[in-house]
């Protein structure tokens, strides 16, 4: 890998790159960044910066840092938000199996609870995995919270309007393979019985970008347009969170870095992620 970097240099970046620039090219190539990412980075900082600053390492990533957030598109804090239409503030968590929705859900309804005193209510969908309502019973009852269980879009509809006097209601439904497009639509009528606000595709950092492009591509028969990305601890490289992001069209609102509920979520945060994709995890 070394040498192909250095074969590119020695072809069409001339003259030589400074060392500092160098070697933040090599994190980025270790990490995944697409290579033509990575070039137009170091065009872009090597263009900003004077040959003195090009020679001081922490003048180059902080060049690094500012431009590599660029490339990821930031949804507005969901934390934020209060909608004007009157009903509670509705979002949905929809993705493939085992990535860590309902665990988001858990995060996401204490961090309305505890930290923004919102009267929340939980609804769940998924009666198809052994077990499902009980995790997500147990987070509700920690916390304090009502939970439904919604069988068919007619029961979401009537959940939704049970939990009308909460601030916020937060949906996790059942994880469903990209390729089983019978259950994607299902997902979909749940979806559009609720009319959430906001639905999060929520996707697991440890997936390869291909899976995950092939994931965004097959629920795209659901309506989102937020991306979480879950598992940020367990990823060998976090490239592939630029290139997705960058190719999706879609915003960043959350990433999760562990199991514990509630501290392991932190609003998407350009900066947060060009610090991990440039190797900096603490
Ligand atoms: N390391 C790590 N593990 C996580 C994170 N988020 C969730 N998990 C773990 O991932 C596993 C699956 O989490 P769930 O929340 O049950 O995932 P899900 O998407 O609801 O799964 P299904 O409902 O079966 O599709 C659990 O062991 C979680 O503790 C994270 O950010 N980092
Ligand atoms: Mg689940």
């Amino acid at each position: 890998m070394v040498s192909q970097v250095l074969q590119r240099q020695s072809g069409t970046l001339q003259p030589a790159m400074p060392e500092a620039l160098f070697n933040e090219y090599v994190s980025l190539i270790q990490n995944e960044v697409a290579q033509e990412i990575a070039d137009e980075l170091c065009d872009t900082v090597r263009r900003e910066l004077t040959d003195a600053e090009l020679t001081d390492a922490a003048a180059v990533r902080a060049s690094f840092r500012t431009h590599l957030a660029q490339y990821v598109p930031i949804a507005p804090d969901s934390m934020l938000v209060t909608p004007t239409d009157g009903r509670p503030f509705t979002i949905a968590l929809v993705g493939p199996t085992g990535v860590g929705k309902t665990t988001t859900v858990a995060k996401l309804a204490a961090a309305f609870k505890l930290r923004h005193n919102k009267r929340v209510g939980l609804i769940t969908t998924d009666t198809y995995r052994i077990a499902a309502v009980d995790q997500l019973r147990t987070y509700a009852n920690i916390i304090g919270l009502p939970l439904k269980v919604a069988l068919s879009p007619d029961e979401m509809l009537e959940a939704c309007q049970s939990l009308a006097n909460c601030d916020v209601i937060l949906i996790d439904t059942a994880g469903r393979s990209p390729n089983d497009s019978a259950r994607l639509d299902e997902i979909r009528d749940f979806a559009k019985a609720a009319n959430p606000h906001e639905v999060h595709l929520v996707l697991s950092s440890t997936c390869s970008e291909q899976a995950l492009m092939r994931t965004i591509e097959r629920f795209s028969t659901v309506q989102t347009d937020r991306v979480i990305f879950t598992k940020t601890d367990e990823a060998v490289s976090l490239g592939v969170l630029i290139n997705v992001m960058r190719k999706a069209g879609k915003e960043l609102s959350f990433i999760t870095t562990g199991q514990e509920v509630p501290d392991h979520i932190e609003a998407g945060s350009p900066d947060r992620l060009a610090a991990l994709v440039l190797g900096e995890k603490g």
